[in-house]
């Protein structure tokens, strides 16, 4: 079934009824929405398997290498749409559902987020999951199926409360369960090492063993022969009852030993950029390296034989450092199972995996204490020891007496595993996500490598799924594409440069403002219907949305609009460009810092509201619960687009290239994929402000000192003042003692020191949107027609050219 396109509307309802009856004993007319939801998805995902299975022939006759991709997360928001869009299967599900009284629209609305990731790694992974399969390529992801994804955000006075994230009922359907894949994973007990005739003899005893099942997840690219497969583990107690335990009448211990083997798939850490070394985390990394190993190992044996060959059939991906014992483990699986000398079996490994790094903040580095490792996984530890005991016996002999340069590049050092350090040196390749990410890197965490292998170190910026963020998220948008450009640009990003051509017709001007417009009153009745809040589409929407964390800079926002609430305070009259300001993130449950920020943000929003004056051309909108589908909303009615991260922090920002592909103006610092979006774009194209990288690296060596500016700068004190003075009759002294006087260091992302620029940058960007429409159109066109380049698809490409050395099947 290559053409899916050839199924009709008849078959498709055939097909969603006899679903019905099978699994749900309905009539059509008996059935409710969610029945009906269900049996859809049932539908697609037969399709899908169908489609996965013809191609696995193909697959398994050319023999060909395939790449598989290691993450903890997956953000991947809805499927459906997706999936029937990539099938182009939309004009008779769509017909089909008449018969049902139902619109596909109505199905969309009851899929549940699969929100298992928190924020831009885990959507890049699901972005690349749907290149690949456009680009034919032979892939499969792996990752846990949490029970629960990331938590959901209910603010509550200001403040963000989590409740659990229940995907699973009406998320599962989507899963097919693979019980011939399923296998065991070890932790704990004892290992002896026993010197024989034949060498190491290893014997592993002791051991609790936790069953992984697999499920599988069909991803559908966009008119292509392939499917990307997403297989996620969920942990299973072995025995599932120890009737010995129960019949002695110790029921609790029976359950609590169940639940110890099932938690570990339980909840997705909502933990980004910050890392806590809890037990229950390193777990579910082995567990997920273990048992995709164990199943990459048990394919590649069955289809090739022998593992000397994996380096060619396979390649495998570290996303971050979290997947990183993948490394031990397969050093482990070859060496202990299968008969491999340490020599041969380090070969195997550093030739078959590859490694991207996505944030060079430190707090985000992984280190696990070395005794947690050793007594969780002993066998690994012995083998992580034997890594780092040959790596520095290297570095010795090369770099003799270098001490210090030495222990930077250990694996294990002070009772300290680290995890990128493993990583770099157990891979062939190593990349950073953006330009200027890639250089930082080689400059800074990873230097030493980089002065023993300089030929490791690359880089692929990121990209995002085009076809989601604008083909299916601004069908409108793509109309007026289709009429100036055609539509090749679906499958092929970087033709949308040819829309170029219209940024002096005068029409096409017109038309690109009136869909912004449309966009945006869509949007507005989004947020009225979600939240109550009311939004002027004639105001200009300004968007920061993405975690909240200090050095994204969501405080510098909130202050440039304190300064334009006291400019109005100070003149209620003064005649400037009405404004919305809106904000969608979530904080990490235990950071408090960045939970304050929330309660900042929507406390100045219902201030402003007491001045109904004031609150006509000023709005603070806090949208709650930010996740994919809203982000698919918000994006396309985006005027203006926030990337003010502190200069060298961002790794790359991917939501940037989102709201730059549906015409968005960015207003941002040189940071992460920023600096490639203003060379494409061109100066004139973009808001560009504050210190760069390497001016905020010098102000650090000097000393940064935050009350000199504040000393300086009479609207930073005036923007004190009012914070401490405070919002909603909440004063908000903790942050500004954080911006002037916080210890160890001041202001440590540096917002006192950006505000004038920010300020200045701001008012320039409003009044352009104030004064000239049509020259605001213009530059949204050209940032529309050098987007291209941002696809998911360049960046899948580059990785399987450069580093998998994969080719695409053609069937
Ligand atoms: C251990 C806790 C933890 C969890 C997640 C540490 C770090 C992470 C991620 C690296 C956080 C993350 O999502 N990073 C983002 O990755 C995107 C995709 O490459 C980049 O675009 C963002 O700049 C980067 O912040």
């Amino acid at each position: 079934m290559s053409s899916t396109k050839s199924i009709t509307e008849k078959e498709v309802q055939t097909l969603i009824q006899g679903k019905l009856s099978r699994y749900f004993g309905v009539s059509p007319k008996e059935a409710s929405i969610d029945q009906i939801y269900k049996a859809v998805v049932m539908s697609v995902r037969d399709i899908l398997l169908e489609k996965r299975q013809q191609f696995h022939k193909v697959m398994k006759s050319k023999k060909g290498k395939r790449v598989y991709y290691l993450c903890m997360e997956f953000l991947l928001g809805r499927s459906l749409k997706n999936n029937i869009y990539n099938l182009g299967l939309g004009d008779a599900y769509s017909k089909a559902l008449k018969y049902f009284n139902l619109t596909l629209e109505d199905l969309y609305e009851q899929e549940p987020d699969a929100g298992l990731g928190n924020g831009g790694l885990g959507r890049l992974a699901a972005c690349f999951m749907d290149a690949l399969a456009t680009g034919n390529y032979p892939a499969m992801g792996y990752s846990i199926r949490y029970d629960y994804g990331l938590f959901k955000q209910k603010i509550v006075d200001g403040w963000q409360t989590e409740l659990p994230d229940i995907w699973l009922p009406g998320g599962e359907v989507w899963l097919t369960q693979r019980s011939d894949k399923s296998c065991t994973v070890k932790f704990d007990g004892w290992v002896k090492e026993d010197w024989t005739e034949t060498g190491l003899k290893v014997t592993y005893g002791g051991y609790k063993e936790v069953e992984a099942v697999a499920y599988d997840m069909m991803i559908s690219g966009k008119d292509c022969e392939a499917v990307s497969v997403l297989r996620l583990w969920r942990a299973r107690n072995i025995s599932h009852f120890d009737m010995k335990l129960f019949s002695q009448g110790d029921y609790l211990r029976c359950m609590q030993e169940e639940n110890e083997a099932e938690v570990i798939s339980k909840v997705l850490y909502p933990a980004d950029d910050h890392y806590e070394g809890k037990s229950l985390r390193l777990k579910q990394q082995y567990f997920l390296v273990s048992a995709s190993l164990q199943n990459i190992i048990n394919d590649h044996k069955h289809r090739y034989g022998p593992l000397s060959l994996l380096p060619q059939q396979a390649a495998i991906h570290i996303n971050d450092t979290h997947p990183a014992l993948a490394i031990p483990e397969l050093m482990r699986l070859l060496m202990d199972e299968n008969g491999f000398t340490w020599d041969d079996a380090w070969n195997i490994v550093t030739s078959t995996f590859a490694y991207t790094n996505h944030t060079v903040m430190a707090e985000a580095l992984e280190t696990w204490q070395e005794d947690l490792i050793a007594r969780r996984l002993p066998r690994i530890h012995m083998i992580l020891k034997e890594i780092n005991r040959r790596f520095c016996n290297d570095l010795w002999a090369r770099f003799p007496g270098q001490h210090q340069f030495i222990d930077s590049m250990a694996v294990i050092s002070n009772g300290q595993v680290r995890m990128a350090n493993l990583s770099v040196i157990g891979s062939h390749k190593v990349n950073g996500v953006s330009a200027l990410h890639s250089e930082i890197i080689k400059k800074s965490i990873f230097n030493g490598f980089y002065q023993i292998w300089p030929e490791k170190f690359t880089n692929v910026t990121n990209g995002i799924a085009h076809r989601r963020w604008l083909c299916q998220s601004n069908p409108e948008l793509c109309e007026l594409l289709n009429d100036c450009i055609g539509d090749g640009y679906v499958k092929d990003a970087q033709q949308l440069s040819q829309f170029k051509k219209f940024e002096d017709d005068q029409s096409v001007l017109k038309r690109l403002a009136e869909i912004k417009h449309t966009k945006k009153k869509q949007f507005a009745d989004y947020a009225y219907k979600k939240e109550g809040v009311v939004i002027d589409p004639d105001s200009v929407f300004d968007v920061q949305a993405k975690r909240m964390h200090e050095y994204k800079r969501q405080l510098l926002n909130a202050m440039n609009i304190i300064s334009l609430y006291a400019e109005l305070l100070d003149d209620p009259n003064k005649n400037i460009q009405p404004q919305t300001f809106i904000f969608g993130a979530k904080a990490a449950s235990g950071y408090l810092r960045a939970k304050q920020f929330i309660k900042l943000i929507c406390f100045l929003a219902e201030d402003i509201k007491k001045h109904p004056k004031i609150h006509e051309k000023l709005n603070v909108v806090y949208m709650e619960n930010y996740n994919v589908t809203m982000a698919e909303t918000m994006i396309p009615a985006t005027d203006v687009s926030e990337q003010i991260s502190l200069a060298g922090k961002e790794a790359s920002g991917t939501s940037n290239m989102k709201f730059m592909m549906n015409g968005a103006i960015t207003i941002g610092t040189l940071d992460g994929a920023n600096v490639e979006m203003s060379e494409v774009v061109g100066q004139d194209n973009i808001f560009i402000f504050g210190l760069r990288a390497e001016e905020v690296e010098e102000m650090w060596s000097k000393g940064y000192n935050a009350s000199l500016q504040y000393n300086q700068n009479p609207l930073i004190r005036r923007v004190i003042e009012m914070m401490l003075r405070g919002f909603n009759g909440e004063s908000f002294s903790e942050i500004t003692n954080y911006l002037l006087t916080g210890a160890p260091v001041a202001d440590p992302y540096m917002c006192m020191a950006d505000f004038e620029s920010y300020h200045t940058t701001q008012k320039k960007i409003k009044d352009l949107y104030a004064e000239d429409k049509m020259r605001w159109s213009k530059i949204s066109l050209n940032n529309i027609a050098a987007s291209g380049i941002f696809s998911a698809d360049r960046s899948i490409k580059e990785y399987a050219d450069n580093i998998w050395h994969l080719k695409a099947l053609k069937v």
